[in-house]
């Protein structure tokens, strides 16, 4: 039928527009120009009246008003947004979904907040790998010697939600670090980062220059480098080390590992049957992108992890009816006080820092705000068999990207009590 009505159009040239399809406007448009050049498509335009036709004024008044919105529209944009950075400013950047980018955020402060490149991930972590894994160091002269390798890895916080780290040997929390007190230790610090990083000694008494702060004390480990840090341990107790150049960046995604120093003389020590160390972290994931988890614009944690594991996924302590255990806290984590919740009767603070709290001034509690940076040992008594939650009692702090799993979610664990 199209055919047929097409043929018919073509013989009588009457242009019924009713009906007619594009395209066949098109070929009636390309055939009335070559057959002849007789412009009779031309001829049959009604010229405009005097009326209808555009002013002089009118064209000025329609120019200005587009110059005008042109201006405004770049004056706009410039005014909220920072035009003068380019991609390669930002490194190529990879900001969270929902921030924005103000004119006065510079582009270093843009590389802060991004994304982990996933280009820079060397290694992945298997699902059921855990951190804190006791480093076993070799002696050389009488040094504790520790090697430390800096990468990006992937690592589950759960069995399916992967965050990528930046990790001391591709683990998270970082190897655990256990040597007595008047040990003399050795820290050789190798940089396979995308970035340069320093490492500082939380707590230590140690020489100023083996302290880490980049650009305070020593210069920052570039990418490829490495860095040596050697001093005699003082102190005993509960510490731990971490990133100190752009720890909000750094130290979130994942560079951060206890240092546990026993004292050389334990007679003094409050008794207790085990011990379990609880480093505290938190995570902002979104979209496959892990982002170091800090209070900015575009997205606030979402996954929190005891250990670099989020519940259900954190261990469980087996303990035996009227056991003591020593727990001890660590404030690992960058953004958030966890005031750490025990169930099933009360701990006592034994040390607090790293240091010994006196008898006479223990006290009992149930709940303690572990802050960025603390440390508290405390020892509580399984009084009752069953299951005992340890869990951060900021309810957000115990959930996975908001949802709640087997009960609860992110900084929760249990204790297992048996008869
Ligand atoms: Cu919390």
């Amino acid at each position: 039928m199209a055919k047929e009505d097409h043929s018919k159009h073509e013989e009588t040239g009457k242009s019924e527009d009713d009906g007619k399809s594009m395209s066949d406007k098109k070929e009636e448009k390309a055939d009335a120009v070559p057959s002849g050049g007789s412009h009779e498509g031309m001829k049959m335009k009604m010229p405009l009246s005097a009326a209808q036709r555009a002013t002089k004024a009118q064209k000025v008044a329609w120019a200005l008003l587009s110059v005008i919105g042109l201006a405004a529209g770049l004056v706009i944009s410039a005014s909220t947004t920072n035009l003068r950075l380019s991609a390669r400013d930002v490194g190529g950047a990879v900001m969270p979904p929902g921030m924005i980018m103000l004119r006065d955020t510079p582009g270093k402060a843009m590389r802060d907040m991004a994304a982990v490149d996933p280009r820079a991930v060397t290694y992945t972590a298997p699902p059921d790998a855990r951190g804190d894994q006791t480093l076993t160091p070799r002696v050389e002269n009488g040094v504790k010697v520790f090697d430390l390798e800096l990468s990006v890895i992937k690592w589950n916080v759960l069995p399916y939600k992967q965050v990528m780290a930046y990790a001391f040997n591709k683990q998270v929390p970082g190897p655990r670090i256990r040597v007595t007190q008047g040990d003399r230790i050795r820290m050789n610090v190798k940089n396979n980062l995308p970035e340069a990083t320093s490492v500082h000694w939380h707590g230590m008494i140690l020489p100023n220059q083996m302290d880490g702060p980049a650009e305070i004390t020593q210069l920052p480990i570039e990418p490829g480098q490495s860095y040596t840090y050697e001093f005699t341990t003082q102190q005993a107790g509960t510490y731990f080390y971490h990133s100190h150049r752009e720890p909000d960046r750094q130290q979130t995604l994942g560079m951060f590992g206890a240092l546990i120093i026993d004292p050389k003389d334990s007679t003094s020590t409050p008794a207790y049957d085990l011990e379990y160390t609880i480093q505290l972290q938190e995570w902002l994931e979104r979209e496959g992108y892990t982002f170091p988890a800090m209070l900015m614009e575009g997205g606030l944690p979402n996954f929190f992890t005891i250990n670099g594991k989020a519940y259900p996924s954190t261990d469980t302590i087996e303990m035996k009816l009227g056991q003591k255990i020593l727990l001890r806290f660590i404030g690992s984590s960058n953004n958030f006080i966890h005031p750490m919740h025990v169930h099933g009767g009360p701990f006592t603070i034994v040390e607090t820092d790293g240091n010994p709290v006196q008898k006479s001034a223990q006290i009992e509690k149930d709940t303690v705000n572990v802050g960025p940076g603390e440390r508290y040992d405390v020892i509580w008594t399984a009084r009752n068999p069953g299951k005992w939650l340890v869990h951060c009692h900021i309810p957000h702090h115990t959930t996975n990207n908001n949802v709640e799993e087997h009960g609860g979610g992110g900084l929760m664990m249990l204790i297992n009590v048996t008869p």
